[in-house]
């Protein structure tokens, strides 16, 4: 367990200090809110024992700061123990108002400090546990678990977010509509399991061509999600048009070359995707009207013969 130790009084700093090493913990010692606000981003404490009276910074707006900052992460929450030199009742009530799970005296005996800390380490052992089992469960909650794409209810939310987010500054915003070419013949020639690997072969090709943009700087933030059944969405925030043709024409081009036999895809014999996008210069309106555009598109390609992309007019 790693422990901060928040404390200006010298004296104090080294007794605790010292208890706490024997005991096998780690101590980053800061000597007063401020610089503890400052350090319990980078050094990530399990606990936080935090005087009240400090220069510069106390304790109680230091504490108010941290959860503020814990705030920004979903499920972060460290212990704080707030260190008295009085056990009154007003002390406890304002710690733990702000935002501090326990107070202690300073000048506890050894051995009960010792305890404290062992029950405080079974407590930080869980949360810990805890926050990572929220973890995997939003990631669960978040994903399809066909091809591990973002799902639709997480695409949706994050695209209301990056509307909302673009509209008051003016910021483009583009989308690709994505859908498997001919694939109920598939699934009626090679059987349903077939179908599902070639589902997961052609998200990971959308997937990786809309990372591949966002590593080479054409895109930014842009991202792939299973819309439904054999369709996908790609939503690019900000990108120019130049962009979304290459990235367009990259996912067309994946999917065909990943070459899986598809005798009844009309000539081609391999599988291919159609792919109808849509680009708003300015954000502005109804987020809405993009998807039936691009999804309009996508209806123009198939229609056009397949194997394509329509992203205009
Ligand atoms: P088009 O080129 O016009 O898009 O034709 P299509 O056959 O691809 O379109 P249609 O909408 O007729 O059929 C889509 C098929 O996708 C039907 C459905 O069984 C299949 N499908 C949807 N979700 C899944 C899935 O999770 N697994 C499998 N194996 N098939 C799926
Ligand atoms: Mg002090
Ligand atoms: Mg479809
Ligand atoms: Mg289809």
């Amino acid at each position: 367990m790693k422990i901060m130790l928040v404390e200006d009084a010298r004296s104090v700093v080294l007794v605790m200090t010292s208890r706490l090493k024997s005991y096998g913990y780690d101590v980053v010692h800061a000597e007063n809110g401020q610089v503890a606000v400052n350090r319990f981003a980078e050094t990530s404490p399990d606990l936080v024992l935090m005087d009240i009276e400090m220069p510069v910074m106390n304790g109680f707006e230091a504490a108010n700061r941290i959860r503020a900052l814990e705030a920004q992460q979903r499920w972060a929450w460290t212990p704080i123990i707030f260190l008295t030199s009085s056990d009154t009742v007003e002390n406890l009530v304002t710690a733990i108002e702000a935002g501090g799970d326990d107070f202690m005296s300073k000048f506890v005996p050894e051995p009960v400090l010792h305890a404290k800390m062992k029950a405080m380490g079974r407590i930080a052992n869980l949360r810990q546990s805890l926050s990572i089992a929220n973890q995997k469960l939003q990631s669960l909650a978040d994903h399809d678990g066909l091809t591990g794409l973002v799902n639709r209810r997480s695409m949706d939310t994050q695209v209301d977010l990056i509307w909302f987010e673009s509209a008051p500054r003016g910021l483009p915003f583009a989308l690709l509509m994505i859908d498997i070419d001919n694939f109920k013949r598939y699934n009626d020639h090679y059987g349903h399991q077939m179908g599902d690997d070639c589902l997961r072969k052609v998200a990971k090709a959308i997937e990786e061509a809309t990372t591949q943009g966002n590593k080479l700087g054409t895109t930014s933030g842009a991202f792939a999600a299973r819309y439904g059944g054999e369709e996908f969405a790609v939503i690019i925030p900000g990108a120019d048009p130049q962009a979304v043709e290459a990235l367009s024409t990259s996912i067309l081009e994946s999917v065909r070359q990943l070459a899986i036999a598809h005798e009844r895809n009309d000539a081609w014999g391999v599988a291919t995707v159609s792919i109808g996008g849509a680009r708003v210069e300015k954000v502005n309106g109804e987020l809405a009207e993009v998807f039936r555009t691009a999804d309009q598109r996508l209806y123009a390609a198939k229609s056009q013969g397949r194997n394509g992309v329509v992203s205009a007019g």
